[in-house]
Protein backbone atom coordinates (compact mmCIF):
# COMPACT_ATOMS: atom_id res chain seq x y z
CA UNK A 1 0.00 0.00 0.00
CA UNK A 2 3.26 2.29 0.41
CA UNK A 3 2.96 3.38 -3.12
CA UNK A 4 -0.70 4.51 -3.08
CA UNK A 5 -2.29 7.76 -3.10
CA UNK A 6 -5.49 8.84 -2.65
CA UNK A 7 -7.81 11.56 -5.11
CA UNK A 8 -7.76 14.93 -3.38
CA UNK A 9 -11.18 16.55 -3.49
CA UNK A 10 -10.94 19.89 -3.91
CA UNK A 11 -13.96 21.48 -1.93
CA UNK A 12 -12.69 24.93 -3.40
CA UNK A 13 -13.14 24.04 -7.31
CA UNK A 14 -16.43 22.18 -6.46
CA UNK A 15 -17.47 25.00 -4.31
CA UNK A 16 -16.96 27.44 -7.11
CA UNK A 17 -18.85 25.35 -9.71
CA UNK A 18 -21.47 25.31 -7.60
CA UNK A 19 -21.44 29.18 -7.10
CA UNK A 20 -21.37 29.74 -10.83
CA UNK A 21 -24.72 27.61 -11.12
CA UNK A 22 -26.13 29.49 -8.61
CA UNK A 23 -25.31 32.89 -10.15
CA UNK A 24 -26.87 31.67 -13.29
CA UNK A 25 -30.08 30.45 -11.51
CA UNK A 26 -30.38 34.16 -9.77
CA UNK A 27 -30.25 35.79 -12.88
CA UNK A 28 -32.85 33.69 -14.58
CA UNK A 29 -35.48 34.39 -11.06
CA UNK A 30 -34.50 38.07 -11.81
CA UNK A 31 -35.52 38.07 -15.24
CA UNK A 32 -38.57 35.79 -14.51
CA UNK A 33 -40.11 37.91 -10.99
CA UNK A 34 -37.34 40.97 -11.13
CA UNK A 35 -36.63 39.79 -7.67
CA UNK A 36 -33.03 39.04 -5.43
CA UNK A 37 -32.88 36.09 -3.07
CA UNK A 38 -31.82 37.78 0.38
CA UNK A 39 -30.25 35.96 3.23
CA UNK A 40 -29.78 37.68 6.84
CA UNK A 41 -26.49 36.89 8.27
CA UNK A 42 -27.10 37.30 11.97
CA UNK A 43 -23.86 38.48 14.24
CA UNK A 44 -23.95 38.40 17.90
CA UNK A 45 -20.12 39.62 19.54
CA UNK A 46 -16.74 39.37 17.90
CA UNK A 47 -15.36 36.27 17.91
CA UNK A 48 -12.61 36.29 15.20
CA UNK A 49 -13.73 32.89 13.98
CA UNK A 50 -17.04 33.81 13.47
CA UNK A 51 -16.49 37.03 11.86
CA UNK A 52 -14.20 35.45 9.57
CA UNK A 53 -16.82 33.42 8.60
CA UNK A 54 -19.90 35.70 8.52
CA UNK A 55 -17.31 37.96 6.09
CA UNK A 56 -16.76 35.35 3.60
CA UNK A 57 -20.55 34.49 4.07
CA UNK A 58 -21.54 38.07 3.03
CA UNK A 59 -19.04 38.22 0.67
CA UNK A 60 -20.03 34.87 -1.00
CA UNK A 61 -24.08 36.45 -1.30
CA UNK A 62 -22.76 39.52 -3.27
CA UNK A 63 -20.93 37.46 -5.85
CA UNK A 64 -23.75 35.25 -6.65
CA UNK A 65 -25.79 37.99 -6.77
CA UNK A 66 -28.04 37.38 -3.22
CA UNK A 67 -28.74 40.28 -1.77
CA UNK A 68 -27.47 40.17 2.09
CA UNK A 69 -29.03 41.88 5.36
CA UNK A 70 -26.13 42.34 7.28
CA UNK A 71 -27.10 42.34 11.13
CA UNK A 72 -23.87 43.02 13.93
CA UNK A 73 -25.17 42.37 17.40
CA UNK A 74 -22.95 43.30 20.25
CA UNK A 75 -21.39 40.88 22.96
CA UNK A 76 -24.08 42.38 25.75
CA UNK A 77 -27.24 42.43 23.78
CA UNK A 78 -29.89 40.52 25.42
CA UNK A 79 -31.49 37.51 24.62
CA UNK A 80 -34.76 39.49 24.20
CA UNK A 81 -32.95 41.55 21.85
CA UNK A 82 -31.80 38.85 19.40
CA UNK A 83 -35.29 37.68 19.40
CA UNK A 84 -36.43 40.99 18.29
CA UNK A 85 -33.94 41.35 15.48
CA UNK A 86 -35.01 37.47 14.17
CA UNK A 87 -38.64 38.54 14.29
CA UNK A 88 -38.39 41.50 11.77
CA UNK A 89 -36.43 39.43 9.86
CA UNK A 90 -39.02 36.70 9.98
CA UNK A 91 -41.56 39.45 8.86
CA UNK A 92 -39.25 41.34 5.82
CA UNK A 93 -40.64 40.10 2.78
CA UNK A 94 -37.21 40.29 1.26
CA UNK A 95 -35.38 38.39 3.39
CA UNK A 96 -35.71 34.63 2.04
CA UNK A 97 -32.98 32.95 5.00
CA UNK A 98 -31.87 33.60 8.19
CA UNK A 99 -28.79 32.34 9.53
CA UNK A 100 -27.40 33.34 13.04
CA UNK A 101 -23.81 32.60 13.28
CA UNK A 102 -22.74 30.06 16.36
CA UNK A 103 -21.81 29.64 18.71
CA UNK A 104 -24.04 32.85 20.84
CA UNK A 105 -22.41 34.22 24.30
CA UNK A 106 -23.22 32.11 27.16
CA UNK A 107 -25.42 34.21 28.46
CA UNK A 108 -28.21 33.91 25.12
CA UNK A 109 -29.43 30.44 25.55
CA UNK A 110 -29.58 28.94 21.45
CA UNK A 111 -32.19 27.35 21.08
CA UNK A 112 -34.56 29.98 22.44
CA UNK A 113 -33.28 32.22 19.18
CA UNK A 114 -32.67 29.08 16.82
CA UNK A 115 -36.79 28.03 17.17
CA UNK A 116 -38.13 31.36 16.44
CA UNK A 117 -36.80 31.18 13.08
CA UNK A 118 -39.09 30.64 10.58
CA UNK A 119 -39.29 27.14 9.26
CA UNK A 120 -39.54 29.21 5.13
CA UNK A 121 -36.25 30.50 5.66
CA UNK A 122 -34.47 28.24 8.27
CA UNK A 123 -31.29 27.75 5.79
CA UNK A 124 -29.11 26.66 8.37
CA UNK A 125 -31.45 23.37 8.58
CA UNK A 126 -31.07 23.30 12.51
CA UNK A 127 -34.67 23.64 13.27
CA UNK A 128 -36.46 20.62 14.95
CA UNK A 129 -39.18 20.63 12.26
CA UNK A 130 -36.20 20.19 9.88
CA UNK A 131 -33.94 17.32 11.90
CA UNK A 132 -37.06 15.71 12.29
CA UNK A 133 -38.22 15.45 9.07
CA UNK A 134 -34.99 14.32 7.99
CA UNK A 135 -34.78 11.94 10.68
CA UNK A 136 -38.27 10.19 9.36
CA UNK A 137 -38.70 8.03 6.26
CA UNK A 138 -40.40 9.65 3.19
CA UNK A 139 -40.31 13.04 5.08
CA UNK A 140 -38.76 15.55 2.97
CA UNK A 141 -37.52 18.99 5.17
CA UNK A 142 -37.17 22.08 3.77
CA UNK A 143 -33.91 22.64 3.98
CA UNK A 144 -30.66 20.43 5.34
CA UNK A 145 -28.08 21.52 7.10
CA UNK A 146 -25.05 23.11 5.34
CA UNK A 147 -22.63 21.27 6.21
CA UNK A 148 -23.66 17.74 6.05
CA UNK A 149 -25.33 18.67 2.57
CA UNK A 150 -21.69 19.72 1.58
CA UNK A 151 -20.49 16.33 2.35
CA UNK A 152 -22.74 14.63 0.85
CA UNK A 153 -22.37 16.76 -2.36
CA UNK A 154 -18.37 16.49 -2.56
CA UNK A 155 -18.43 12.26 -2.42
CA UNK A 156 -21.26 12.61 -5.01
CA UNK A 157 -19.70 14.91 -7.15
CA UNK A 158 -16.83 12.92 -6.63
CA UNK A 159 -18.68 9.85 -8.07
CA UNK A 160 -18.34 7.81 -4.83
CA UNK A 161 -21.35 5.62 -4.09
CA UNK A 162 -23.34 5.69 -0.95
CA UNK A 163 -26.09 2.81 -1.16
CA UNK A 164 -25.18 -0.29 1.22
CA UNK A 165 -21.79 0.73 2.24
CA UNK A 166 -20.74 1.25 5.91
CA UNK A 167 -20.33 5.06 6.87
CA UNK A 168 -18.68 6.25 9.90
CA UNK A 169 -19.11 9.40 10.85
CA UNK A 170 -17.62 11.19 14.05
CA UNK A 171 -19.28 13.26 15.82
CA UNK A 172 -22.63 13.85 17.20
CA UNK A 173 -22.98 17.69 17.23
CA UNK A 174 -26.41 18.98 16.66
CA UNK A 175 -24.98 21.24 12.96
CA UNK A 176 -22.68 18.76 11.77
CA UNK A 177 -22.30 14.78 13.03
CA UNK A 178 -26.04 13.95 14.13
CA UNK A 179 -27.48 15.86 10.94
CA UNK A 180 -24.88 13.90 8.72
CA UNK A 181 -25.26 10.74 9.83
CA UNK A 182 -29.06 10.94 9.30
CA UNK A 183 -28.43 12.01 5.64
CA UNK A 184 -26.09 8.85 4.92
CA UNK A 185 -28.85 6.73 6.83
CA UNK A 186 -30.86 8.55 4.34
CA UNK A 187 -28.98 8.01 0.65
CA UNK A 188 -28.83 3.90 2.07
CA UNK A 189 -25.01 3.44 3.81
CA UNK A 190 -25.09 1.37 6.89
CA UNK A 191 -24.59 3.83 9.86
CA UNK A 192 -22.15 4.07 12.50
CA UNK A 193 -21.30 7.07 14.57
CA UNK A 194 -18.40 7.55 16.57
CA UNK A 195 -18.05 9.78 19.49
CA UNK A 196 -16.39 10.89 22.63
CA UNK A 197 -17.67 7.66 25.01
CA UNK A 198 -17.59 5.13 22.29
CA UNK A 199 -14.74 2.15 22.78
CA UNK A 200 -12.46 1.40 20.62
CA UNK A 201 -13.13 4.01 17.99
CA UNK A 202 -10.10 3.19 15.74
CA UNK A 203 -11.46 -0.51 14.91
CA UNK A 204 -14.54 0.99 14.06
CA UNK A 205 -13.41 3.73 11.89
CA UNK A 206 -11.20 0.74 9.70
CA UNK A 207 -14.21 -0.89 8.87
CA UNK A 208 -15.95 2.35 7.11
CA UNK A 209 -15.88 2.63 3.70
CA UNK A 210 -16.63 6.39 3.93
CA UNK A 211 -15.64 8.04 7.47
CA UNK A 212 -16.90 11.54 8.29
CA UNK A 213 -15.08 13.34 10.81
CA UNK A 214 -16.20 15.89 12.86
CA UNK A 215 -15.07 15.66 16.25
CA UNK A 216 -12.99 18.78 16.42
CA UNK A 217 -9.44 17.13 17.32
CA UNK A 218 -6.79 17.86 15.74
CA UNK A 219 -5.00 15.20 13.44
CA UNK A 220 -6.93 11.73 15.85
CA UNK A 221 -7.82 10.27 12.88
CA UNK A 222 -3.94 8.02 11.82
CA UNK A 223 -3.22 6.60 8.63
CA UNK A 224 -3.67 2.94 10.23
CA UNK A 225 -7.24 3.84 11.31
CA UNK A 226 -8.30 4.26 7.23
CA UNK A 227 -9.15 0.98 5.51
CA UNK A 228 -7.42 1.19 2.57
CA UNK A 229 -9.14 2.76 -0.33
CA UNK A 230 -11.26 4.07 1.68
CA UNK A 231 -13.57 7.89 1.40
CA UNK A 232 -12.29 10.17 3.90
CA UNK A 233 -14.29 13.53 4.53
CA UNK A 234 -12.64 16.11 6.77
CA UNK A 235 -14.59 18.38 8.40
CA UNK A 236 -12.43 19.24 11.35
CA UNK A 237 -11.51 22.52 11.24
CA UNK A 238 -8.85 22.96 14.02
CA UNK A 239 -6.22 26.06 14.86
CA UNK A 240 -2.24 24.64 15.96
CA UNK A 241 0.13 26.90 16.73
CA UNK A 242 2.50 26.99 14.08
CA UNK A 243 5.30 29.80 14.74
CA UNK A 244 6.57 29.64 11.22
CA UNK A 245 3.34 31.34 9.77
CA UNK A 246 2.83 35.02 10.58
CA UNK A 247 -0.57 34.58 12.07
CA UNK A 248 1.29 32.16 14.47
CA UNK A 249 -1.25 29.46 13.86
CA UNK A 250 -2.37 26.89 10.54
CA UNK A 251 -5.26 24.76 10.22
CA UNK A 252 -5.48 21.01 10.08
CA UNK A 253 -8.25 18.67 10.37
CA UNK A 254 -9.22 15.46 12.36
CA UNK A 255 -7.36 13.66 10.37
CA UNK A 256 -3.60 13.46 9.87
CA UNK A 257 -3.42 14.30 5.98
CA UNK A 258 0.00 13.19 5.76
CA UNK A 259 -0.78 9.47 6.66
CA UNK A 260 -4.16 8.85 5.48
CA UNK A 261 -2.97 10.39 2.00
CA UNK A 262 -1.30 7.09 1.41
CA UNK A 263 -3.91 4.87 2.92
CA UNK A 264 -7.46 6.44 1.35
CA UNK A 265 -9.02 6.23 -1.74
CA UNK A 266 -10.38 9.98 -1.68
CA UNK A 267 -9.35 12.73 0.67
CA UNK A 268 -10.45 16.14 1.87
CA UNK A 269 -8.07 18.73 2.51
CA UNK A 270 -8.07 21.13 5.22
CA UNK A 271 -8.50 23.90 4.66
CA UNK A 272 -9.89 24.08 0.66
CA UNK A 273 -12.42 21.13 1.17
CA UNK A 274 -15.32 20.85 3.34
CA UNK A 275 -15.53 24.47 4.59
CA UNK A 276 -15.98 26.48 1.35
CA UNK A 277 -19.14 23.81 0.27
CA UNK A 278 -21.04 24.86 3.68
CA UNK A 279 -20.64 28.22 2.44
CA UNK A 280 -21.64 27.45 -1.14
CA UNK A 281 -24.43 25.31 0.14
CA UNK A 282 -25.68 28.39 2.24
CA UNK A 283 -26.05 29.98 -1.17
CA UNK A 284 -27.98 27.10 -2.40
CA UNK A 285 -30.48 26.82 0.32
CA UNK A 286 -31.07 30.75 0.30
CA UNK A 287 -32.01 30.56 -3.34
CA UNK A 288 -33.86 27.21 -3.22
CA UNK A 289 -35.77 29.25 -0.29
CA UNK A 290 -36.19 32.30 -2.18
CA UNK A 291 -37.36 30.00 -5.30
CA UNK A 292 -40.12 28.17 -2.99
CA UNK A 293 -41.27 31.87 -1.26
CA UNK A 294 -41.60 34.40 -4.20
CA UNK A 295 -43.49 31.37 -6.32
CA UNK A 296 -46.15 30.71 -4.35
P1 LIG B 1 -18.74 19.91 18.66
O1 LIG B 1 -20.07 20.50 18.86
O2 LIG B 1 -17.62 20.23 19.61
O3 LIG B 1 -18.93 18.33 18.61
C1 LIG B 1 -17.84 17.46 18.56
C2 LIG B 1 -18.34 16.02 18.53
O4 LIG B 1 -17.22 15.17 18.43
C3 LIG B 1 -19.11 15.61 19.78
O5 LIG B 1 -20.19 14.81 19.42
C4 LIG B 1 -18.08 14.82 20.58
O6 LIG B 1 -18.63 13.77 21.33
C5 LIG B 1 -17.23 14.24 19.48
N1 LIG B 1 -15.85 14.00 19.95
C6 LIG B 1 -15.05 14.83 20.65
N2 LIG B 1 -13.87 14.26 20.90
C7 LIG B 1 -13.92 13.03 20.36
C8 LIG B 1 -13.01 11.94 20.31
N3 LIG B 1 -11.79 12.01 20.87
N4 LIG B 1 -13.41 10.82 19.69
C9 LIG B 1 -14.61 10.72 19.12
N5 LIG B 1 -15.54 11.72 19.14
C10 LIG B 1 -15.18 12.86 19.76
O7 LIG B 1 -18.16 20.27 17.23
P2 LIG B 1 -18.88 20.54 15.80
O8 LIG B 1 -19.52 21.86 15.81
O9 LIG B 1 -19.65 19.33 15.40
O10 LIG B 1 -17.57 20.64 14.89
C11 LIG B 1 -16.65 19.58 14.74
C12 LIG B 1 -15.42 20.07 14.00
O11 LIG B 1 -15.81 20.47 12.69
C13 LIG B 1 -14.73 21.28 14.59
O12 LIG B 1 -13.34 21.19 14.32
C14 LIG B 1 -15.33 22.45 13.83
O13 LIG B 1 -14.46 23.56 13.78
C15 LIG B 1 -15.47 21.83 12.48
N6 LIG B 1 -16.55 22.40 11.64
C16 LIG B 1 -16.23 22.68 10.37
C17 LIG B 1 -17.20 23.14 9.50
C18 LIG B 1 -16.86 23.38 8.09
O14 LIG B 1 -17.68 23.87 7.35
N7 LIG B 1 -15.67 23.03 7.64
C19 LIG B 1 -18.51 23.32 9.95
C20 LIG B 1 -18.81 23.02 11.27
C21 LIG B 1 -17.81 22.55 12.11
P3 LIG B 1 -19.68 13.96 22.55
O15 LIG B 1 -21.00 14.19 21.89
O16 LIG B 1 -19.61 12.69 23.28
O17 LIG B 1 -19.19 15.15 23.33
N1 LIG C 1 -23.10 28.72 12.72
C1 LIG C 1 -21.76 27.57 11.11
N2 LIG C 1 -20.84 28.25 13.17
C2 LIG C 1 -19.55 27.64 12.90
N3 LIG C 1 -13.18 27.30 6.04
C3 LIG C 1 -19.78 27.49 9.67
C4 LIG C 1 -17.49 27.17 8.77
C5 LIG C 1 -16.75 27.94 6.61
N4 LIG C 1 -25.35 29.10 12.28
C6 LIG C 1 -24.17 28.59 11.92
O1 LIG C 1 -20.27 28.13 8.73
O2 LIG C 1 -22.85 26.73 9.22
C7 LIG C 1 -22.91 27.38 10.28
N5 LIG C 1 -24.08 27.93 10.72
N6 LIG C 1 -20.49 27.12 10.76
N7 LIG C 1 -18.50 27.03 9.77
C8 LIG C 1 -18.29 26.43 11.07
C9 LIG C 1 -19.61 26.57 11.80
C10 LIG C 1 -21.91 28.21 12.34
C11 LIG C 1 -16.22 26.68 8.99
C12 LIG C 1 -15.23 26.82 8.02
C13 LIG C 1 -15.49 27.46 6.83
C14 LIG C 1 -17.74 27.80 7.55
C15 LIG C 1 -14.44 27.64 5.77
O3 LIG C 1 -14.72 28.11 4.69
C16 LIG C 1 -12.09 27.44 5.14
C17 LIG C 1 -11.66 26.08 4.62
O4 LIG C 1 -11.85 25.09 5.33
O5 LIG C 1 -11.07 26.06 3.53
C18 LIG C 1 -10.92 28.08 5.85
C19 LIG C 1 -11.20 29.48 6.28
C20 LIG C 1 -10.01 30.11 7.00
O6 LIG C 1 -10.16 30.47 8.19
O7 LIG C 1 -8.97 30.23 6.37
Amino acid sequence: MASATARIIDGKAIAQTIRDELAAEVRSLAESCGKAPGLAVVIVGNRKDSQTYVAMKRKACAEVGIRSFNVDLPEDVSEAGVIQKVQELNSNPEVHGILVQLPLPKHINEENVLSEIIIQKDVDGFHPLNIGKLAMKGRDPLFLPCTPKGCLELLLRSGISIKGKRAVVVGRSNIVGLPMALLLLKEDATVTVVHSRTADPERIIREADIVIAAAGQAMMIKGDWIKPGAAVIDVGTNAVNDPSRKSGYRLVGDVDFDEAVKVAGWLTPVPGGVGPMTVAMLLKNTVEGAKRQLTQ
